[in-house]
């Protein structure tokens, strides 16, 4: 499908992922996830190849889990929830020291949409704080305000590939599925959105290189403007 299908004017919307949409987080978020192993006094730890597998499952929580689950560690819900609240805190601070910027593209096309007056959103299987902390670091804490909708792992427990954090985000909006655009980097980002009745721009991030993207309606790539996409 070609950038027609995006012509401005189609829609009235755009919901973003964080993870690997808006920035590239995933290290960031490797390294916390190590460094509260490490505080905790596990001797778990996860490398880049490691990581590129668990990303399969999505949110924190649920890829310690599985992780403990193919170790067969007996599964210690509270273990989990410590270990997560420890990485929120580790990540937030990286991501606040400001070592995680926005991706190519991203800020223009935050700037071009909100002069064109669309809605503007997220939509992210990630926890809160870790939002709060990567918007305020890169485009100012005024910038949160810029989105209609925020929805994060706190708004939809069931996560990606599951639509339920996009059928939140549209209904906080009031809006037809059919006018809305997803941003997403990963299999199950594009699946979650699909399945929600989204028109889906993929853009390849470095952890999801080797996901299917077919789903999306539109793959971009390297080099390519998603203001130009947007007809923005
Ligand atoms: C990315 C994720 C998240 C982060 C970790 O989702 O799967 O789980 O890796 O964040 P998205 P939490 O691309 O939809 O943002 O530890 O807060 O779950
Ligand atoms: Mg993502």
């Amino acid at each position: 499908m070609n950038g027609a299908a995006f012509a401005s004017g189609s829609y009235d919307a755009i919901l973003f992922d964080v993870d690997g949409t808006l920035a590239e987080t995933e290290e960031a978020h490797r390294l916390a996830f190590n460094a509260a192993f490490r505080e905790a006094g596990l001797a778990w730890h996860w490398d880049e190849a490691q990581y590129r597998a668990l990303l399969k499952v999505t949110g924190g929580k649920e890829r310690i889990a599985a992780f403990m689950q193919a170790e067969n560690l007996a599964m210690d819900a509270a273990l989990i929830a410590r270990l997560h609240a420890s990485k929120t805190s580790v990540y937030t601070r990286i991501v606040a020291e400001g070592s995680v910027p926005l991706r190519p593209g991203i800020e223009k096309l935050i700037t071009a949409a909100r002069a064109a007056g669309l809605t503007l959103g997220i939509a992210t299987t990630t926890s809160r704080a870790n939002i709060d902390a990567l918007i305020s670091a890169t485009l100012g804490p005024e910038a949160l305000g810029w989105f209609s909708v925020i929805a994060s792992a706190e708004t939809a427990p069931l996560k990606k590939p599951a639509p339920d954090v996009y059928l939140a985000a549209l209904e906080t909006l009031g809006l037809d599925p059919a006018r809305v655009i997803a941003i997403e980097d990963s299999f199950n980002g594009i699946r979650a959105a699909r399945e929600a009745g989204l028109r889906v721009i993929a853009t390849p991030s470095f952890y999801c290189s080797g996901d299917d993207l077919s789903e999306a309606t539109r793959v971009m790539e390297a080099g390519e403007s998603l203001v130009a996409l947007l007809g923005l």
